[in-house]
């Protein structure tokens, strides 16, 4: 057999595996369960993607496009299946949006033949990523992602850049139409399209900075309504979930997928960084909205949803959990996908009825030492009473 044979049937039947490797849900807390297999790695780049196949032109069977990660993804349910907007890092740093659809949810995800081919606006973008997905009430089903262009007011820095955001509409997910980036006084990333009209306007979760990094005197999590989504623009914006010190959310947060419509109220998931002496630590965790006002917050439950555990821990940006993907099912059910450290995707499953009670019953953020001791000494108080 010829090194070209016995490397394509390895690599062909590597591949087959590890994309019909099944899953196994895993015990967890009561409020949500994780997996024990991430759901879409760098592996699972169809391997067409990778080498060229033809024996003259490449004899080694050697890869020819590597790929680097498989990370922050929209989500949606689609015909039935399970899609994931996956951000596909090549190994030269750029990402790019690819689906990689599932039956269940859980495993079997397959990437379809080919990546999306995103249409430039007239100021093309060097990087793009993390879409939001969001079928929104007006029968267009949006993709809100992140634009990065080099910093051309610093013309010697190569690392100078500027983030905004991205909008594109499609009626099926393979074809989509750019509209023009959201125009937007600050900075802007993790920008997430509400799935309905707000007083007869399209509403959006914003995230403003000063910086490409850094929020600067960006607050937190915005709100801002837009009369045409076609020319959008943020001509005001409400802080609705602010950063606070010596929180989760101390240096920035951000609107992880669109929020879940829930008779209690809208859900919310969103990410939280907070600064330590080996960088910035990215954490889950949850917040609820009024369900006539989605801007009024109802229930803050303190602390982090999620945090990354064991290899969640490790990968290209460490330390880091982010989310801009779920998928509440009509039972109920919801698929939160995550991403840990920039690397590779993983799903965790809840319901939207333990989710509310989690917003609704855990103990605010009490912001100091003291109201921390004293909201686990009432707990305990409660359990003696119960004899426990
Ligand atoms: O590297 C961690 C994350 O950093 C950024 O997050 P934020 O928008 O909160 O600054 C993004 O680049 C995100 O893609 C990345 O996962």
């Amino acid at each position: 057999m010829t090194t070209f044979e016995y490397r394509k049937n390895l690599i062909l039947a590597r591949y087959e595996e590890l994309v019909t490797r099944p899953n196994v849900m895993l015990e967890g807390n009561g409020i949500f369960n994780r997996y024990q297999n991430p759901v879409v790695t760098a592996d699972m780049i169809p391997p067409t993607w990778k080498y060229d196949f033809n024996p003259e032109t490449n004899p080694w069977f050697m890869e020819r496009i590597g790929c680097n990660a498989t990370l922050n993804s929209g989500a949606i349910k689609w015909h039935g299946k399970y899609l994931l907007v996956v951000r596909v890092e090549g190994m030269d740093r750029k990402s790019f949006f690819a689906i990689a659809e599932s039956p269940n949810g859980i495993d079997n995800f397959r990437f379809r033949e080919r990546p999306i081919t995103m249409p430039d606006t007239d100021d093309p973008a060097t990087n793009i990523y993390d879409m939001r997905l969001t079928a929104h009430e007006d029968g267009w089903i949006y993709g809100l992602f992140c634009v990065e262009r080099h910093d051309d007011s610093c013309p010697g820095d190569l690392s100078a850049a500027t983030a905004a955001c991205g909008i594109a509409r499609t009626k099926d997910l393979d074809n989509w139409e750019r509209l023009p980036d959201l125009i937007s006084k600050s900075q802007q990333r993790n920008v997430v399209l509400h799935p309905e009209f707000v007083d007869g306007k399209y509403a959006l979760y914003t995230r403003p900075q000063d910086g490409f990094i850094d929020t600067g005197s960006g607050g937190g999590i915005g709100w801002a309504l837009v009369d045409d989504i076609c020319h959008a623009e943020v001509k005001e914006e409400t802080i609705i979930d602010p950063r606070y010190y010596h929180t989760i959310k101390e240096v920035k947060n951000g609107e992880g997928p669109h929020p879940i419509k829930t008779s209690r109220g809208w859900l919310h998931l969103a990410h939280g960084v907070r600064g330590c002496a080996s960088g910035l630590r990215y954490v889950l965790y949850m917040y609820m909205t009024s369900l006539e006002k989605p801007w009024e917050k109802i229930a803050s439950p303190g602390g982090y949803l999620m945090a990354p555990v064991g290899e969640e821990y490790m990968g290209d940006v460490m330390n880091v959990l982010f989310a801009n993907g779920w998928i509440a099912d009509e039972d109920g059910k919801v698929f939160i996908y995550y991403a840990s450290s920039d690397t590779r995707m993983h799903v965790a499953t809840s319901t939207v009825d333990r989710l509310v009670d989690y917003c609704l019953n855990t103990p605010q953020d009490g912001l100091t030492t003291s109201a921390s001791v004293r909201t686990i000494n009432k707990l305990i108080d409660s359990n003696k009473s119960l004899g426990v």
